[in-house]
């Protein structure tokens, strides 16, 4: 191989070498061969520092504090809390437990729902672990922490290159006290379609086994059938199964009466009588209005039996208000984020619902040096995904208007971005609501709101306006999650398609109207893990199979990328974001107690074929990765 490399040099192609030519082309003597776990490391870091990363425009390594953690003493026990009620008497249990307190409980939503409404679901894992026990240690008293589900599971595998299971179980170990908690999309998992129920239930059972307590159920449509499989699932593995209702429209407004008090107390009835523990409301837009939270509670309190939990969003910035009378009213819990996660698209902020609670006595009961001890992580950690905020600045009363989903707000505006939509983002938001109206005002939560999404970037890029869809719809090829939804693939909305458009969008293609998993084969794990072993050429864990039967080609994906960079999950966020600089010195722990020095030495001009050579100091010795320039 060194003689190959000698006389396929360019330098030496082009004549212009001396004696010393092998002395100063230390890259003759990099061959081929199956590389070692740091070279896979440089490669990557070489190869970010050059290129940059995806979703951030190139740029300086910016120079931020290491965020500051609390103080533990990590010889003390850490104090018991819902879990072990869990763990000690069951779900049926729990549930009457939460209704008995006075004081309304706290469900802290920072490590899931808060960045994937604020920073497009970008925090990785370890800036997740590092503040996992002191939350644990300093904040017992929590009802859960809401810290895995929703967009979390494929963006990790997606954006941040990481196993989101790895993230569940080492966050469970951190936290052995607390429930932990997930968003399930009932039939459609942590995906975007409906999957066959041999799925959903593997798919509840390994994340119960991984230490998820409770499940946030909801259907994206509100369609009860769809929800019912997972309601069982979660039952049988005896973790708890809070069914909840989407919140859509505005129950004040009576011109609107599709989704009225009575379709609410309705579709509670029906999820407490399909065996939720607990009613969550799950306000995903954040349009519940303070006296329609009032009135609203008020009503489930008296129609059902079962604990009520209020998820909402405060992009308005009448959360607090909000969440205030929706207590008076008697919510039993609510969902929170610590205050530097907190806001706008995100969760009404913990520290200002306390103090906004002041005086009366179902204020919760929590240290509030602690929320505000750990606040200073993460309003550190923050910084370090600046790139991926949303540029929201100011509550957004606007919200009520086109009625997006907090946690799609960050996601579609970055969709928008990638197809050069940037400039015209407020006709994205009305053409939104537009498509709302078209599809007869659906809820919208993913993936519903991801078909509205899809159709209202479509319509804007294309300059399509509603008279096109119907004039000229029959030559247009719709977006394939517009087509699914058509069809009946993710469920039955409320009152049915609007046939008209139903028709011009599917072309002749017959819709269903049963259960779309009932109509899928199920899954044959044991063939599937014989395929993916012969392809991963490693042992396929039981997680692994899940994660290629929910997502095939982001799993193959990942675990290319795996190969060929190895775990950089070990990496700190800034250095995985934004490479290295010049003479910078990192250390990198790869496993407990083995610690890499990495130091960037230098970097080639681009040669005649586009690559660059990267010179790093890796504990000290020389080595250089060759990467291509892609700029
Ligand atoms: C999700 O499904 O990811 C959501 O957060 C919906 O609100
Ligand atoms: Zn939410």
């Amino acid at each position: 191989p060194f003689l190959q490399n000698v006389i396929s040099h360019q330098q030496f192609l082009s004549g212009e070498y001396s004696t010393t030519f092998i002395d100063q082309t230390p890259e003759l003597f990099v061959f081929p061969k199956r590389k070692d776990r740091g070279t896979k490391m440089l490669t990557y870091i070489g190869n970010t520092t050059v290129n940059g990363f995806e979703g951030i425009t190139k740029k300086e390594k910016p120079s931020l504090v290491t965020p500051p953690i609390p103080e533990i003493n990590q010889q003390e026990t850490i104090p018991s809390g819902t879990k072990q009620i869990l763990d000690e008497h069951g779900p049926e249990y729990l549930a009457d437990w939460l209704k008995e307190q006075k004081r309304v409980m706290l469900t802290d939503t920072t490590f899931r729902d808060a960045h994937q409404s604020l920073l497009a679901t970008r925090i990785r894992t370890k800036d997740l672990a590092h503040i996992a026990e002191p939350t644990a240690r300093l904040l017992p008293q929590l009802f859960s922490v809401e810290m895995w589900g929703g967009a979390t599971f494929d963006v990790a595998y997606r954006f941040l290159k990481e196993d989101p299971w790895q993230r569940l179980l080492k966050l469970r170990e951190k936290m052995p006290n607390v429930l932990l908690q997930m968003l399930l999309r009932a039939s459609n998992a942590v995906g975007y379609k409906n999957y066959p129920d041999n799925l959903i239930k593997e798919f509840v059972e390994k994340s119960a086994t991984a230490g998820i307590d409770v499940f946030r159920i909801f259907d994206s449509l509100n369609w009860i059938e769809g929800m019912r499989p997972a309601i069982e699932y979660v039952r049988e593995n005896d973790k708890i199964a809070e069914a909840s209702m989407c919140y859509t429209g505005d129950i004040l407004d009576a011109g609107r009466t599709k989704y009225d008090l009575d379709y609410y107390k309705n579709l509670a009835v029906d999820l407490e009588q399909s065996g939720a523990h607990i009613l969550g409301i799950k306000d995903m837009a954040g349009l519940l209005k303070p006296e329609a939270a009032y009135q609203l509670i008020a009503t489930l309190k008296e129609s059902v039996d079962i604990p009520v939990h209020l998820h909402s969003h405060d992009t308005s910035g009448n959360g607090i208000h909000m969440y205030s009378r929706a207590i008076d009213a008697g919510a039993d819990a609510v969902d929170v984020a610590n205050a530097p996660m907190a806001g706008m698209t995100s969760q009404p902020s913990a520290q200002s619902l306390y103090h906004a609670l002041e005086g009366t006595d179902r204020q919760p009961d929590l240290n509030i040096d602690s929320y505000e001890k750990l606040s200073h992580y993460w309003e550190g950690i923050r910084d370090y995904y600046r790139d991926f905020e949303s540029g929201l600045k100011a509550p957004h009363t606007e919200i009520y208007f086109h009625e997006m989903p907090g946690g799609q707000y960050s996601n579609l505006q970055q969709q928008a971005k990638a197809v050069g939509l940037e400039d015209r983002w407020n006709e994205v938001k009305a053409m939104f609501r537009r498509v709302n109206e078209m599809f007869g005002d659906i809820v919208k939560v993913t993936p519903s709101s991801k078909v509205i999404g899809d159709m209202a970037l479509f319509m804007v890029q294309n300059n399509l306006n509603e008279d096109d869809i119907y004039e000229r719809g029959e030559t247009i090829d719709f977006p394939e999650s517009v087509i699914e939804f058509a069809q009946g693939y993710i469920g039955q909305p409320y009152q049915g398609f609007p046939k008209e458009l139903q028709r011009i969008i599917l072309k002749g293609k017959e819709p269903i109207n049963v259960r779309p998993g009932e109509l899928l084969d199920p899954i044959d794990f044991t063939k599937m893990r014989d395929s993916l072993y012969k392809s991963l050429d490693r042992p396929v864990t039981e997680f692994d199979l899940i994660s290629y039967a929910l997502y095939p080609k982001v799993f193959m994906d990942y675990n290319k990328f795996y190969e060929t960079y190895g775990d950089i999950s070990v990496l700190d966020t800034l250095t995985f974001f934004y490479g290295m600089k010049l003479d910078e010195e990192i250390e990198v722990e790869i496993e407990q107690g083995k610690t890499l020095f990495v130091k960037l030495v230098s970097i080639s001009e681009p040669r005649a074929d586009g690559t660059r050579v990267i010179y790093f100091e890796l504990n000290g010795q020389q080595r250089q990765v060759v990467v291509k320039d892609e700029n």
